[in-house]
């Protein structure tokens, strides 16, 4: 389960209704108050990911709490209760009570990945705080690329990773590149909830103070 140091992968840690019930919310957060959207980078490439966001809009690379690039509008908070589920999640996979204790994740990001969507090796450096990244996956499964902090070429581990896995980057792993080299279509379990493609939650705390 302990890819590196700080990274835990727990399969099958949300159980079917729990992916159902977030499969279900995500849709809904993706129609608005500001609309799931493919994120253009600034030099004009557009991601083939879809993203919302809550508590602040992320856009390459950087957080707001209004959505100056899609609209202005202000995104939705964040709710307790994922929150809380990201503090369990990290105590279950960590088990450190202590880092659970003190998780305060304050945004949730959401991709949506469809048809040949992907995500190129990157760090998620846009974050002021080294508090950890939770990450709940729901619907098809994906290849998950884990490298390492200094280049985003090898070595790196390719895992899978399924409807209801969790997976935690701290520690040592927070600011390792990463990427979704492909998706595998048809693989959502029929009772996931989902079967339109991916759907990935990641837990974060920015760091920032409006
Ligand atoms: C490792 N998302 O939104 S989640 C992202 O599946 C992102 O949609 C991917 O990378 C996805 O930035 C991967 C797993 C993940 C998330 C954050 C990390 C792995 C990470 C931060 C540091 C190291
Ligand atoms: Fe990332």
């Amino acid at each position: 389960r302990q890819l590196a140091p700080g990274a835990v992968h727990v399969p099958g840690w949300l159980d079917p209704p729990r992916q159902r019930q977030l499969a279900a919310a995500c849709r809904d957060w993706a129609l608005g108050p500001v609309p799931a959207r493919a994120a253009v980078l600034p030099g004009g490439a557009r991601m083939s990911v879809r993203t919302v966001c809550l508590g602040w809009h992320w856009q390459p690379y950087r957080y707001s709490r209004t959505a100056d690039d899609a609209g202005g509008g202000r995104v939705a908070e964040l709710p307790d209760w994922l929150a809380d589920l990201g503090r369990a999640a990290l105590a279950d996979a960590w088990q450190d009570h202590a880092a659970a204790r003190d998780y305060r994740p304050d945004t949730a990001l959401i991709n949506f990945y469809q048809g040949s969507a992907r995500m190129g090796m990157h760090q998620d450096k846009d974050e002021r705080s080294d508090q950890p990244v939770v990450s709940f996956s729901i619907g098809d499964s994906c290849l998950f690329r884990f490298g390492n902090p200094d280049t985003r070429n090898r070595p790196y581990t390719d895992v899978e990773l399924a409807s209801g896995d969790v997976f935690v980057f701290g520690g040592p792993s927070r600011f390792c590149y990463h990427g979704v080299p492909k998706t595998i279509p048809g693989t959502a379990p029929d009772d996931s909830g989902h079967q339109a493609g991916r759907i990935n939650i990641t837990l974060r705390r920015t760091g920032l103070a409006d």
